[in-house]
């Protein structure tokens, strides 16, 4: 029997398949579609991780299918080659960045070729290469000339330990470096910044358009965080000084009870001279500028904050003066950096007034329609304001309510308020009337006041109620007879506070009445609701109300936006020189074209400088130059671009990476352009990504890129732990390393394994598992073998379970589930070593695993006398009615509603069931993106599902 030598095996086709140059990739095959299948590429950190393997071996199962289907396919690969860790080598071992990259570069080559992936090398890149930069420096002044990059004072997220300038992107949410770990400081430097929020509103609006999994779609939109709302002006009394408020409510406008501005804002210097607390103020200014902005959005519970004494905000709807304070909460670099305060319906505002004992005043309240009695369309609409009393007897805890003999209610007591009663007032009265308790001792207000609208039908019309909810209790027992009147309309009856629940209860406002029972702590009323205490504007709904009070006041509609301009400038050595001129008298001057490269000089020394100048200022001889405007002397810029820069256009590059006239070829980018497969890491979710999208965007606006959006479909791949569970870390010991296994093992099995351990495209966490590696290594041996069990016909029963594979396979292949395809492949080579294939059907098989295990399978192919190689052949065709099983019609239901059916096999596991269900296009329709909270199979008969 012949051995599966793998290391023999692997060295074989690795050199027939390059000298036959099988993977090269030309623009256009007559007849076949163009696929441009793209990972993120790698980082030339030096060594190959299994991260790297299971990015690209297993993307490579995917470019291979499709590239079997007959398509042509581009799956190209190259290194993001700038960046701080080369930095950091040459400055910890004296090594050049250069060098160190470079080997570095070719260490990974050699690993990555080991992989046996259909790389199509001839178009590798490396952005530190000067073909590569010379077009960013050229697409940055592209950008630059069309009004989107400019120089600019910014406070900057300064990184004290590798002294640099980091993107926002680059501080973690507890304030430090995601590369140094240093805590990040603030600091005021002139930067070049590309405007991101430019495109803000389409980066968000052409997201609907793209097959994204939805949480990588929302992931950018928190990102962006568009916040639609308006800017208010509040005149200061006695001068002529405006604050602008930035605020999404302004149907709160009448609950304003003081405004704070930020304490960097300028109107704080420019009052300062009016406030009679100046010390103060000025204190509290400086103590702010200590505080980074991370510790004062999420760290400072305790607001502070101080008033500017003196100084009164006049409200523009109501007129009236209120104070105006300073307070960190408020954010200098977010909307106007002002706000008008409405502590009843904000919770800042809310603590920060109960700090500083500030009135708090209501403005808006809930709205509850009751669904199971609305509003009857043409009747009259009549408006009331009610009570609602909650009785409790102390002695057994029992709360009274009464049962409705003509309707099939249970309430509290309830009655309308009359004349100017106060709800106190109204509550005992009607406690009084109907049951004839005489003494009550009011504990508390639950809620209230609240507005609910229901279809009451007794007195047929569409009562709107607004109603307070009160809670006594008995002071004792003393009771008067009630009149007959009221003790025809109901009875009294003693329930425990478990029968007091929403099917029993005729109340819509009961969950809330329930929440503050049990809770004694007053909270912002923070949703959307109905107007009170707003003059004209009583009794609209805030959505209304907000356009209306905007347009009384002269305010203007606005969108807000988190994301910030994009500052590029890095204080380093190691990047792409920004290709900028610092001249007298014309000021920054973008280098001639003629002249691009900008090459990185060589330095001696590759530590920043003190004064947060890049090292590149220690080259004086490249340094000074002509300005290509007027020609007189002039500087380069000196600092080098934000490694994003070079990645947000690499994919383009790919399509026609050896061109020195243009970055590239416009028909050539037409011919690929968008990809229709992008995998990469979840960390790039909100920055490359987004960087890529905008860099897109901006070239298609120049007419550089034929397509508005590059990547079609994005995946965020999982990751591979260590055997222990924990991501693989040096200093944790559970590295493996990839090299080792393929030697051990060989590439396939290193390939089978990582795609048998999980389903790609759903982002998980999956260990290293010793043992199931040796698994896939047993399974590669023995489909390898299958050349042994070859008969004349193959059985019928064989017959059946190939066609079916065929079938699992092709599907899965497209879904990204690799591992259940390999399953299917090893319950088909289990019925071959039964019971014996024929040659031509052994040749399917080995067609079904050349693109999980490339080598493996052109070996077993010419060991079946294959002729050309395997990877050039046509994906094998299923005869369908060797793979029906019995198969059965299932309903599904969504909420308990039958919404759709589907055909399943009649043995199919839940888990399988649930996925084809969940992907069903008329159930998905349904479920509208909502959270599955339950999925139920009852075999053979019903999938349930509960949203
Ligand atoms: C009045 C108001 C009333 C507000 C209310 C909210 C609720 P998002 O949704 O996160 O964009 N705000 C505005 N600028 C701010 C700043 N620079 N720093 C801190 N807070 C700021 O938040 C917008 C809301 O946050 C705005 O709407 C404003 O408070 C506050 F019942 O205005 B609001
Ligand atoms: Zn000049």
């Amino acid at each position: 029997m012949e051995g599966y030598d793998h290391k023999s095996i692997e060295a074989k086709w690795k050199k027939i398949w390059e000298k036959n140059e099988l993977y090269k990739t030309s623009d256009d095959v007559s007849g076949k579609e163009n696929e441009y299948v793209l990972v993120e590429f790698p980082y030339p950190s030096g060594d190959l991780h299994v991260g790297h393997w299971y990015a690209f071996a297993i993307t490579d199962i995917f470019a291979r299918y499709q590239s079997l289907q007959g398509k042509n396919v581009l799956f190209p690969v190259g290194f993001d080659a700038f960046g701080l860790p080369a930095e950091n080598a040459a400055i910890k071992h004296g090594l050049n960045p250069r060098e160190w990259t470079y080997k570095n570069m070719e260490t990974m080559k050699s690993q990555l070729k080991s992989m046996g992936a259909s790389f199509d090398w001839s178009r590798e890149i490396a952005s530190c290469d000067p073909e590569y930069y010379k077009w960013t420096q050229w697409l940055f002044i592209k950008l630059y000339e069309a009004g989107l990059v400019e120089k600019k004072i910014s406070l900057v997220n300064w990184d004290p330990v590798d002294k640099t300038v980091l993107a926002n992107e680059q501080v973690l949410p507890d304030g430090t470096a995601e590369r140094s770990g240093a805590l990040v400081e603030k600091k005021e430097m002139e930067q070049w910044s590309i405007k991101i929020t430019k495109y803000a509103d389409r980066l968000i609006d052409d997201l609907d358009a793209l097959e994204w999994p939805n949480q990588i779609k929302e992931a950018q939109k928190n990102w962006i965080g568009r916040s639609k709302g308006a800017e208010l002006d509040f005149k200061i009394a006695d001068t002529d000084h405006l604050i602008k408020v930035f605020t999404t409510r302004p149907d709160t406008l009448f609950g304003v009870t003081y405004v704070v501005l930020a304490p960097e804002h300028k109107l704080v210097e420019e009052l300062i001279s009016k406030v009679s607390n100046k010390e103060a103020v000025q204190e509290y200014v400086e103590t702010t500028k200590r505080k980074i902005e991370r510790e004062r959005l999420i760290g400072a519970s305790e607001k502070t904050g101080v008033a500017l004494e003196g100084v009164f905000a006049i409200n523009p709807a109501t007129n009236e003066q209120v104070p105006v304070y300073i307070a960190d909460y408020v954010l200098a670099n977010y909307g106007t950096g002002a706000v008008m305060a409405v502590p009843a319906h904000d919770e800042r505002d809310f603590e920060f007034a109960q700090k500083f004992g500030l009135p708090i005043k209501e403005v808006v309240i809930q709205r509850f329609i009751d669904k199971s009695n609305p509003h009857v369309e043409g009747k009259d609409i009549s408006a009331r304001n009610g009570v609602i009393a909650l009785i409790k007897n102390p002695k057994d805890g029992k709360f009274l309510v009464l049962n409705w003999k003509k309707q099939p209610w249970t309430t509290f007591v309830i009655g309308g308020m009359e004349g100017d009663e106060s709800p106190e007032v109204a509550a005992l009265r009607e406690i009084y009337e109907e049951t004839g308790y005489k003494n009550l001792k009011l504990i508390k207000t639950l809620c209230g006041p609240v507005q609910s609208e229901f279809f009451a039908a007794h007195k047929d019309v569409n009562r709107v109620l607004k109603s307070w909810t009160l809670l006594f209790e008995l002071e004792n027992e003393e009771q008067d007879q009630i009149s007959d009147v009221e003790s025809e309309k109901h009875t009294l009856e003693w329930v425990d506070f478990s029968e007091i629940t929403e099917s029993r209860m005729q109340h819509s406002e009961l969950p809330l009445i329930l929440e503050s029972l049990k809770t004694d702590s007053k909270k912002a009323f923070t949703e959307n609701g109905v107007l009170i205490n707003s003059g004209e504007f009583d009794g609209l709904q805030s959505e209304e109300a907000k356009e209306k009070i905007v347009a009384k006041v002269g305010g203007q509609i606005k969108s807000t936006y988190r994301l910030r301009d994009w500052t590029v400038s890095r204080q380093r050595y190691w990047g792409c020189p920004i290709p900028m001129i610092n001249c007298a008298s014309c000021g920054s001057v973008p280098e001639a074209e003629k002249n691009l490269p900008v090459i990185l000089p060589e330095v001696s020394d590759y530590l920043p400088r003190d004064d947060g100048k890049s090292p590149l200022a220690k080259a004086t001889d490249w340094m000074h130059t002509k300005c290509p405007k007027c020609g007189s002397d002039a500087e380069r810029e000196t600092d080098t671009l934000d490694t994003f820069v070079d990645s947000s256009w690499y994919y383009l590059r790919y399509l026609d990476p050896k061109n020195s006239e243009q970055f590239a070829d416009q028909e050539k980018l037409k011919k690929w352009m968008p990809i229709n497969f992008y995998s990469g890491g979840s960390e790039h979710t909100t920055m490359h990504l987004l960087f890529a999208r905008f860099f897109n965007k901006a070239l298609f606006d120049l007419k550089l890129s034929p397509v508005s959006e590059p990547f079609k479909y994005r995946l965020n791949r999982g990751l591979i732990a260590g055997t222990d569970g924990n991501k693989m870390s040096k200093s944790k010991g559970n590295v493996i390393n990839p090299d080792e296994q393929v030697e051990k093992f060989g590439a396939d099995t290193v390939r089978t394994y990582l795609a048998f351990i999980g389903p790609y495209n759903e982002p998980g966490s999956y260990p290293w598992d010793p043992n199931g590696i040796v698994g896939a290594r047993r399974f590669l041996e023995r489909i390898f073998q299958i050349d042994q069990k070859i008969s004349d016909t193959t059985p019928d029963s064989v017959k059946k379970t190939l066609h079916k594979a065929i079938k699992k396979v092709s599907d899965d292949m497209l879904r990204l589930k690799f591992n259940t395809a390999i399953s299917e492949l090893m319950i088909l080579t289990n019925e071959i070593f039964k019971n014996g294939i024929s040659q031509s059907d052994a040749k399917i098989v080995a067609q079904l695993l050349s693109p999980i295990a490339p080598f493996t399978a052109e070996e077993l192919w010419q060991k079946l006398g294959g002729e050309n190689s395997i990877h050039v052949e046509k994906w094998p065709l299923f005869d369908q009615n060797l793979t029906v099983d019995e198969e059965l019609i299932i309903p599904v239901q969504i909420n308990g509603k039958v919404r759709a059916q589907i055909n399943v096999k009649n043995d199919i596991s839940e888990e399988e069931i649930r996925e084809i269900a969940l992907s069903d296009e008329s159930v998905k329709k349904w479920i509208d993106g909502q959270d599955v909270k339950k999925f139920i199979y009852i075999p053979g008969k019903l999938v349930s599902v509960v949203i």
